[in-house]
């Protein structure tokens, strides 16, 4: 018996219970999972299938409910309340992972793959599993690391065809100190705001762009108000979906194992949609007059010398920067 119900009794109940509905009878177990995107978006089905692939691991037991469109909320506030056990999984960027799990730095470093493939090897490798055990201590459990592609400029102004083009120019950045230094870096100025604001402030001029990949620049339709972009793909950041670890310690040892292997099982597939989805999504903004420029990244690429400086700043983490390196040569 699936529990649902609605958001104000849910939390209530959820706190009180510690966040996973729990029932006596077949279907035991409701794991309640956000994602700021809308449903039909690669990431909310990669999470909809992995409930599937749970629900044949554990006979049905185990259950998962993805609350899509930020339901349960912004991004911020939606991994305070998994930390709290409120929300049991969560499917977010690394980005605003970075102040609570340092490690996640390294993987949104600007230009730190040099492929997407080379991203998807490192994530496979013992990195990412490196990278997945640092949430534990913050409260989370690092399940799987998802695509993100590449983040680009976009803006209601001009083409930015070089680094003097973003001089001066306002642009909204994902919720990471990491991001706000790159992008004043840049000679841009960075204002860091919930992805849920961003259209209203393309189209109050209050920003004149933002950043992102592909399907976010689409489906959030911001191609509707910002229609430069320019593909200077400044970052490589991942996506995380991650567990509660309140929610997670409730579990038996062999349902979190199966929880493990369904979230590992899940992305596969979300390679498939995500694949398909750039290529789809920059078929509509460009069927919908977005103006699209590529970008010598060479002079971007000579600027982030001091943000390597700044967030590679432990012994830590300037190995797991040159594990990744090493993986280039
Ligand atoms: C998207 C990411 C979201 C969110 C968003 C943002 O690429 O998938 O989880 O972090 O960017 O810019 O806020």
């Amino acid at each position: 018996m699936g529990m649902i119900r609605t958001f104000a009794a849910t939390l209530a109940v959820a706190t009180a219970l510690g966040g996973m509905a729990t029932a006596a009878s077949a279907q035991e177990i409701t794991l309640r999972s956000s994602d700021t995107h809308p449903d039909g978006y690669p990431t909310v089905e990669a999470v909809k299938f992995m409930g599937e692939v749970l629900k044949e691991k554990t006979g049905g037991r185990i259950a998962v409910q993805v609350f899509a469109s930020h339901q349960l909320g912004e991004e911020k506030e939606t991994i305070e309340q998994t930390k709290f056990g409120v929300i049991d999984l969560n499917r977010v960027n690394f980005a605003p992972m970075n102040g609570i799990v340092k490690a996640t730095t390294v993987a949104c470093l600007p230009y730190i793959f040099t492929s997407k493939e080379n991203m998807r090897a490192v994530m496979d490798g013992p990195i990412g599993e490196d990278i997945l055990k640092a949430f534990e201590p913050a409260g989370y459990v690092g399940l799987a690391v998802y695509d993100s592609g590449a983040r680009s400029f976009y803006n209601s102004k001009k083409p930015i065809t070089s680094i003097d083009d973003l001089k001066g120019m306002k642009f909204r950045v994902i919720q990471s100190d990491l991001f706000v230094d790159m992008v004043n870096a840049l000679g841009a100025n960075a204002t860091p705001m919930a992805y849920g604001e961003v259209y209203s402030g393309l189209q109050t001029g209050l920003i004149d762009g933002a950043e992102n990949n592909w399907p976010s620049y689409e489906s959030s339709k911001h191609y509707e108000v910002a229609k430069f972009y320019s593909l200077d793909q400044h970052s490589q950041c991942p996506e995380v979906l991650m567990m509660s670890k309140i929610s997670w310690d409730k579990l038996t040892p062999e349902d979190q194992t199966a929880v493990r292997e369904a979230a590992k099982e899940s992305v596969g597939k979300m390679r498939e949609l995500w694949d398909a989805q750039e290529a789809k999504s920059r078929k509509v903004v460009e069927d919908a007059g977005a103006e699209i420029n590529e970008i010598d990244p060479a002079a971007f690429i000579a600027a982030m010398d001091p943000i390597y400086a700044k967030y590679a700043d432990t012994p830590e983490l300037q190995d797991l920067v040159k594990r990744i390196r090493d993986t280039q040569k």
